[in-house]
């Protein structure tokens, strides 16, 4: 375990895969690993793909994996899937539709399920992304299932965001752009041979053009891409889209917002390891001293509720709101 972070530096494939494993199971060895190779990170171009299950994220992904693959790019890929923890279909799928890129060194594609809480998956995304980029891949591709706050919370470790839509999904679409329409920095109609892919198209340019937008600010591109169905088409449209990936990129670059982007990032990253230091030490301690158990009881009991045995344990740790938190062991 000790040189696994170095290892992974080298570009190691082993043991960034055995490094993103003790990172979804949260072993302790692995966040000093993090530690010593977060210094190297930060180069990296991270790419979110967010969208409704069977948008064809993955479909897209493989084809952009071929693109910057064309263009001299190393490409990692994380797939993010908060929906199946037990079985990991979806991703085993993606795991198989992307062998053809298995042979290729200059590939990395890996999958993290669900593992305890909310703000874990997140935080494992992050560090996973970390390898990634501390491996030296140009460009990581996280793609998540469905837009809830917990795949917005990992689209946050993303520079650019891409919203996947498929014609066709009738009012639910009402809300996932509700929750989109301010994250997305490209905007994807799949399966645009669809019927409905006009009008999805006006509705999306609609609500782009609803607040008001500086003069040189990024309009988000809005990318038609064709069926698979239809090889060379889907290939000319993907080839479109991984352009207008690195338009982003660039527009980031030139216009100093790529900080703004990092710190997103950051504060993503703090939050999650905030929560997880707290939480892990006000646990330890509450079943150490049999206070968790004597919190069951009164519960049990009726004596008291959850809520007000949190807000208890909170004020005698945390001191109340308003005072500092003493979070040191
Ligand atoms: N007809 C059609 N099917 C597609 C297209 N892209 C993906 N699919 C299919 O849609 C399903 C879901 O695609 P997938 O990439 O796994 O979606 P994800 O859940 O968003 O990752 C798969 O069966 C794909 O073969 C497309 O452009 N046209
Ligand atoms: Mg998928």
């Amino acid at each position: 375990m000790v040189e696994l972070g170095k290892k992974v530096m080298a570009g190691d494939v082993r043991s960034a895969s055995r490094l993103i494993r003790n990172i979804e199971d949260n072993l302790p060895g692995a966040k000093q690993e993090i530690r010593k190779i977060f210094p190297y990170t930060g180069k990296a171009h991270v790419v979110g793909l967010t969208g409704p299950p069977g948008a064809g994220k993955s479909t897209l992904t493989d084809e952009l994996i071929r693109c910057f693959r064309r263009k001299g790019k190393t490409v990692g890929v994380l797939a993010v899937d908060p929906s199946s923890p037990f079985t990991g279909g979806a991703i085993l799928g993606d795991r198989i539709r992307m062998q053809r890129h298995a042979e290729d060194p200059g590939v990395f594609v890996r999958s993290l399920a669900t593992r305890g809480t909310m703000g874990g998956l997140s935080k494992a995304a992050g560090d996973a992304i970390h390898v990634m980029d501390a491996m030296g891949k140009d460009i990581v591709m996280v793609e998540t299932v469905g837009i809830g706050q917990q795949e917005v919370e990992i689209i946050h470790h993303a520079h650019t965001v891409l919203v996947v839509l498929v014609p066709g999904m009738g009012d639910e679409i009402q809300a996932i752009k509700a929750g989109v329409m301010e994250i997305g920095d490209i905007f994807v109609i799949n399966k645009a041979h669809r019927e409905g892919a006009g009008k999805l198209f006006k509705e999306i340019t609609a609500m782009l053009d609803m607040g008001p937008r500086e003069p040189g600010a990024w309009r988000p591109p809005i990318v038609m891409v064709e069926s698979v169905a239809e090889p060379h088409e889907f290939e000319r449209c993907v080839d479109e889209l991984s352009d207008k990936i690195e338009a982003h990129y660039q527009y980031l670059v030139n216009t100093n917002q790529l900080g703004d982007r990092q710190r997103r990032r950051s504060l993503a990253e703090i939050n999650a390891a905030v929560r997880d230091a707290i939480l892990e030490t006000v646990l330890r301690r509450l079943v150490a001293d049999g206070e968790l158990d004597r919190m069951v009881e009164k519960a049990l009991n009726k004596e008291s509720d959850p809520y007000t045995l949190a807000e208890q344990v909170a004020e005698r740790y945390l001191g109340g709101s308003k005072a500092s938190m003493p979070v040191a062991e």
